[in-house]
């Protein structure tokens, strides 16, 4: 017996097809709104009316209305690239989604989110997403949420065939059902990952045979075009989960009537298997199944199409936005705090001081929780968690698998969902592992949500050489951060920095990177006193000078001083400015710097080409071109990985002679 065949003929129906005749209507009702939304919404895609990508669900109606039948509004759930049914069924408004897709400012996310990028929370739709398999951690992370919460709710994390197949997926649900998580992932195959049939791309019999393979985990398939059949499948399978008792997959076979997108001429499957699965339309098997009459559906009809028609006006004549809504929702609100340092204190090191930070704010915010490889027993590669175990549990100093992009994106949902993770990854290098979870999701889902969510998430990473870790453990790869709106980067060079730095960063409601260069980790200073803060933006003056400006941050700072003690004895004058916090780049500080000195020279880590130095300066240069009297350099590292040997990383690196070399012809010839 096939899959499909199976679905249909094995599925316990529990009794649902007594439904009364007024549930059956309202089902239909709910099923025909996501139709004559989606089959409207072509209609001015094709007359170009509405712009941009748009995936429609005309098929598969039944999955979210069966699946929204046996949700509450507190409930939550997160969507795909296909998602208008699954918001309209959680209790969507068509008109402020229609007015979203034709990029309004009254749609749901005034017109930033589109199609594909909606989030409507206080219905507790926590977004749909561009990304296949993107949102998986994030519901992962929302359920995270749920479960320490306490709050009894549950989690639908949609998701189509095609994302089965991503890593984001097999370890989404390893950690669901390794923490037991109030989530049930709800597959909507539709046989076809935009042409590819399911059997060219999965090498599983069904997705429900992959599931059932992670312990704790339930999987059902099920006919995916009965609206009865689905309310009746994951009815007990979210019940269970919101018992606590763990999480399950519900496989749902259907099929997307529809192109995979507008251009879509489906020339990869036959116009005769399109008739057979329209025989099967949900419409049509309710209205079989349950006896609903002709008269009762098209009254029904007649009170959608007018609340389409209804929405399309609403849409169409709503204002759209400009500059000002597109520059909106990127502001990072202030962090509370102290800002001054309080003079002799105790002195300790880097490692102890972040440990003390962490401490700190998990003993002061309930919300906070460490999240990552070996942070238990072992302490962290580094040992910044050494001992954190013992004093908060496995609750909140929660040890992962060796996934990445999934902890990465659990993390961020579960910051959506209120918490406040700090996530720790082993090397720096290995934020090539969770670019999306950071780039695509941390970054992006306060803005394009409009607002609506906030992402009040840390990563920390230690960075950098560390005489002879070579190539894929030795990077300092914050440049390529900078460069993404939405992301904060903060780069201490000494104790009170990181104290102040970290506080920052754990307290504010915005995704922050937070480097840790592993030479400095036994780096001593003054423990600064608690609460005190360093803002985002705010560069430091190190040393005070008046001849050459040496903008610098991590590891080199040390470097950078020798140079200027090397540059006294030579009889010029050195400003050194720490820029601490990358993203956002204290300008001010370093303009002024600039125009005092007249000469800048950048001193990194890393290889100059593409490097923080590139980004600064140039960002710097078309204000401070007047005031330069020499032209600006740049130091940095050799442009090539990291070779192992110790004598070899020595001599790729920046050094106080190489800084030397660099400024003295600034000094002396112009
Ligand atoms: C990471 C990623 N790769 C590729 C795409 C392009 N893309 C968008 S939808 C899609 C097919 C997804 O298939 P499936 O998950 O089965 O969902 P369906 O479209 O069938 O609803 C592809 C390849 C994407 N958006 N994200």
């Amino acid at each position: 017996m096939g899959a499909k065949e199976e679905a249909r003929g094995e599925v316990d129906r529990g009794g649902a097809g007594d439904a009364d005749l007024l549930e059956a209507l309202r089902l239909y009702r709910e099923m025909l709104r996501i139709r004559l939304f989606e089959e409207r919404l072509f209609g001015l895609l094709s007359k170009g009316l509405v712009g941009g990508t748009t995936h429609l669900c005309v098929g598969q109606e039944a999955v979210p209305v069966g699946v929204s039948a046996c949700l509450a509004r507190e409930d939550l759930v997160t969507s795909t690239h296909r998602g208008h049914g699954h918001l309209l069924a959680k209790g969507g408004r068509a008109d402020l989604l229609l007015a979203e897709i034709a990029g309004r400012v009254s749609g749901y996310c005034k017109g930033k989110g589109g199609s594909q990028h909606v989030a409507v929370p206080e219905i507790g739709h926590m977004g749909s997403n561009g990304i296949t398999g993107g949102g998986l951690p994030i519901a992962a992370g929302l359920a995270l949420a749920q479960k320490l919460k306490g709050t009894g709710r549950c989690v639908v994390a949609y998701l189509g065939d095609g994302a089965a197949a991503t890593g984001n997926f097999h370890e989404s649900l390893n950690l669901a059902a390794l923490w037991s998580l109030p989530i049930v992932f709800v597959l909507e195959n539709n046989l076809y990952a935009m042409s590819t049939p399911v059997g060219e791309f999965a090498a599983c019999d069904s997705f429900v045979d992959w599931a059932s393979r992670y312990k704790g985990m339930r999987a059902e398939l099920v006919d995916g075009n009965d609206v009865l059949a689905v309310r009746a499948v994951a009815g007990p399978l979210l019940e269970r989960a919101r018992r606590g008792e763990g999480p399950a997959l519900c496989e749902c076979l259907t099929y997307r009537q529809s192109g995979h997108s507008k251009s879509d001429a489906r020339v990869y499957r036959t116009r005769e298997e399109e008739a057979a699965w329209k025989e099967r339309d949900p419409l049509v098997v309710l209205a079989r199944e349950t006896g609903l009459g002709a008269e009762e559906r098209e009254r029904v009809q007649a009170e959608v199409e007018a609340e389409i028609e209804e929405a399309v006006r609403f849409a169409m004549d709503a204002e759209k936005g400009g500059l000002e809504v597109a520059l909106s929702d990127l502001q990072i609100p202030k962090v509370q705090g102290k800002l001054f340092v309080r003079e002799g204190g105790e002195r300790l090191s880097m490692t102890e001081a972040l440990r003390r930070v962490l401490a700190e704010e998990m003993e002061r915010d309930p919300a906070v929780l460490l999240i990552g490889e070996d942070i238990g027993v072992y302490g962290g590669a580094f040992g910044v968690t050494r001992g954190l175990l013992e004093r908060f549990g496995p609750e909140r100093i929660r040890e992962t698998p060796i996934s990445e992009s999934s902890f990465v994106g659990l993390s961020v949902g579960a910051s959506v969902g209120g918490l406040r993770p700090v996530a720790e990854l082993m090397f720096g290098d290995f934020v090539a592992c969770c670019m999306d979870s950071l780039v695509n999701h941390a970054a992006k889902l306060h803005y394009m949500y409009a607002g609506k969510v906030r992402v009040p998430f840390t990563l920390r990473m230690p960075v950098g050489r560390r005489n002879g870790y070579g190539a894929t453990h030795s990077q300092s790869l914050e440049a390529w951060f900078t460069h993404v709106p939405g992301l904060q980067v903060l780069f201490p060079s000494r104790v009170e920095d990181a104290v102040g730095l970290l506080r920052t960063a754990i307290r504010s409601d915005v995704p922050v990177l937070f480097l840790e260069h592993k030479l400095l980790y036994p780096e001593m200073g003054n423990w600064p006193g608690a609460d005190f803060v360093v803002p985002f933006g705010s560069a430091r003056i190190d040393r005070e000078g008046e001849d050459l400006t040496l903008l610098t941050y991590g590891l080199p700072l040390a470097l950078c001083r020798k140079a200027a003690e090397l540059l006294e004895g030579r009889g010029f004058s050195v400003e050194i400015v720490d820029l601490r916090s990358l993203a956002p780049l204290d300008r001010k500080t370093c303009l002024a710097s600039i125009q005092k000195t007249g000469r800048v020279v950048f001193v990194q880590e890393t290889t100059v080409l593409g490097g923080v130095c590139d980004r600064v300066l140039g960002d710097l240069l078309e204000e401070a071109f007047p005031f330069l009297l020499a032209p600006p350099r740049r130091v940095g590292g050799e442009h090539c990985p990291m070779p192992s040997g110790p004598s070899l990383e020595e001599a790729i690196m920046p050094s106080a002679q190489k800084i030397l070399r660099a400024c003295l012809p600034l000094l002396t010839e112009y």
